[in-house]
This record gives structure tokens, C-alpha cells and sequence, in this order.
């Protein structure tokens, strides 16, 4: 395996950052997740204007013009000879001094793997995911945008260790108001009588970039989406649930604490977005190999 740190490649053994890397120390930094399907990444530029847009927030200087850093994505997939995967690409405040004081960070350590990954067994794209609200809320507008994708993941982690306890396959987040947010890693929908719903991104949600292909997907196939607030309520009384984000792609959510979600078996409208989403992720996205 081939891992870029700013630009050089090495080996995973010698893929190393240093203790006083501030991503380490402080979670100072942010980072995005992308997929890539059959030779092409898919919506590699939108995944590169959210991680620009989460580093401008931070007041972060990623070092590179986008065109290079893509590049150096696209050229980290060749040298692995991969087709189907998965990039994390991650960039931090660099390597300071002990103390937060961002400014003794002189620049971004980039770094970029490309690997697989698998969140879920084929047979919870069947059958659908259980899912338990967790107590640990969605961090705040107040305290760091829940728009930038940071490396600070820790209540995202608390409440993931809360649905694991209660043994379901993912946590429902809620914001400090009680609304539904999104799930620790996943944006969450529902369909009742026809119309899709999902929270606004106000409530706390990221805006995902699957959750932005749900929105087109609907756009093509004539079905409108509203964005509510929405509580566990709008959830328990749902006719179809399903949450998407890039590791988990789309996957159909049919119980909620304890709750059957409509027919408790994944719906008809989810099972059509989910085969035209893998329709879309095996024929378009930014060829690797050219
Ligand atoms: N909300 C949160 C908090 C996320 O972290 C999403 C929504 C979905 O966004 P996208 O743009 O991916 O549709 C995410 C993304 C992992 C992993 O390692 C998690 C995500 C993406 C990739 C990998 O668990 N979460």
C-alpha cells in the first residue's frame, strides 16, 4: 500500500505523522471521505469544495490549489491499482509546538489513503438497520459549525459506542432543541404518504454529499422532498426510513427504539433509490485511469 503525506509516497509501515502533528493533539483539522467506483471517483469535485470550505472555516491554509490536491488523490488510487475503494483525505493544522497557539503550526500536513471500506454486511442493505437514539447530542452551531467536517469526531464516537451497547447498527443524533439531526456518520430520510422527508441542515446536520444525490435522484424521479424539523415522532410514524453517506451509500433503517418503521422491512421508494444510486456510482464520477 501507497500513502501520500505531503507529497511523497510510502509504504504503510513508514506512513508515519508526528506526535506534535496539532490533527493528533488537538484535532485541529478536517478531512473528507470519498468513494470510487468501477475506475471513477464519484463527486470528487463536491467532496473538494467541502473540504476547502471546512479548512476556509477553520482558518486552515490546505497548502495546495485544488487541481493538485486532486491529482494527488487520483495519483495515490493509480499507484495502488485500485478501482473500487475508498480515499480518506485528511488535512491538518501541521506539526506546532505543545500548545494550541495554531500560529506556531508553519503548514497543513496533507495525507491521503486509498483503501476499501465496508460499514455494513450485504444483509442490512436487505433486511435494514436497527437504530437507537443516542443521549449524546449533535455538537452545536455554537460551539463548531456542524458544517465543517473536522477531525474532532468524539461525540460522533460516544454516541456510535451507544448504539453499539444497545447493539443497533447506527445512532439516531438529535440537536440541543430535540430535533432530529442525522446519524454519527449517516444523513437520515424518511417517506410517509409519498414525500420524502430529511432535517434541514440547520438542525445540525452535515450536508452530505449523498444526501445531495437523494435530492437529484428525487428532482429525476418527480418525488418532492421537504426539509422539517422533524422528531423521533416523524420517525416512529414513517412509512420508509433509509440514511446514506458515503462509507454506508444508502441503507434502509426499519426499526427505530424498539420501533417497527412502517412495514419494518425496507420500502418500495428506498429500494428504488438504492438501485438507482448504484446505477449512478458505476457509470459517472472523474475517470482514474485516463
Ligand atoms: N454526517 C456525518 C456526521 C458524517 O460524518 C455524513 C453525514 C454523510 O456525508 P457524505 O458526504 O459522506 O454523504 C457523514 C460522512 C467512516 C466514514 O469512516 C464516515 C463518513 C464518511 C465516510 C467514512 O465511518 N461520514
Amino acid at each position: 500500500m501507497k500513502i501520500y503525506i505531503d507529497g511523497e509516497f510510502y509504504e504503510k509501515e513508514n506512513a508515519k505523522i508526528s506526535v506534535f502533528d496539532h490533527g493528533l493533539l488537538y484535532g485541529d483539522g478536517v478531512f473528507e471521505g470519498i468513494r470510487f467506483y468501477n475506475g471513477r471517483v464519484f463527486r470528487l469535485e463536491e467532496h473538494i469544495d467541502r473540504l476547502y470550505d471546512s479548512s476556509h472555516a477553520i482558518c486552515l491554509n490546505v497548502g495546495l490549489d485544488k487541481q493538485t490536491l486532486i491529482e494527488a488523490l487520483l495519483q495515490t488510487i493509480r499507484l495502488n491499482e485500485l478501482r473500487d475503494g475508498y480515499v480518506r483525505l485528511v488535512v491538518t493544522r501541521g506539526c506546532g509546538d505543545l500548545g494550541l497557539n495554531p500560529a506556531l503550526c508553519p503548514r497543513a500536513t496533507v495525507f491521503i489513503i486509498a483503501s476499501k471500506i465496508t460499514l455494513y454486511s450485504e444483509e442490512k442493505y436487505e433486511k435494514g438497520l436497527e437504530v437507537v437514539t443516542c443521549a449524546t447530542r449533535r455538537i452545536p452551531h455554537g460551539a463548531l459549525s456542524p458544517m465543517v467536517k473536522s477531525l474532532n469526531y468524539l461525540n460522533n464516537v460516544m454516541a456510535k459506542i451507544e448504539a453499539q451497547h444497545a447493539g443497533a447498527g447506527e445512532g439516531l443524533m438529535l440537536n440541543e432543541q430535540g430535533f432530529v439531526s442525522e446519524c454519527t456518520g449517516d444523513n437520515i430520510f424518511t417517506v410517509k404518504k409519498g414525500i420524502i422527508y430529511t432535517p434541514p441542515i440547520s438542525s445540525g446536520a452535515l450536508s452530505g454529499v449523498t444526501r445531495n444525490v437523494v435530492f437529484e435522484m428525487a428532482a429525476e424521479l418527480g418525488i418532492t422532498i421537504l426539509e422539517p424539523n422533524m422528531t423521533r415522532y416523524d420517525i416512529f410514524t414513517a412509512d420508509e426510513c433509509f440514511l446514506t453517506g458515503t462509507a454506508a451509500e444508502i441503507i434502509p433503517a426499519v426499526k427505530l427504539d424498539t420501533r417497527a418503521i412502517g412495514s419494518g422491512t425496507p420500502g418500495p421508494l428506498t429500494r428504488k433509490l438504492i438501485a438507482r444510486f448504484r446505477e449512478l456510482t458505476a457509470s459517472s464520477g472523474e475517470p482514474i485511469y485516463k
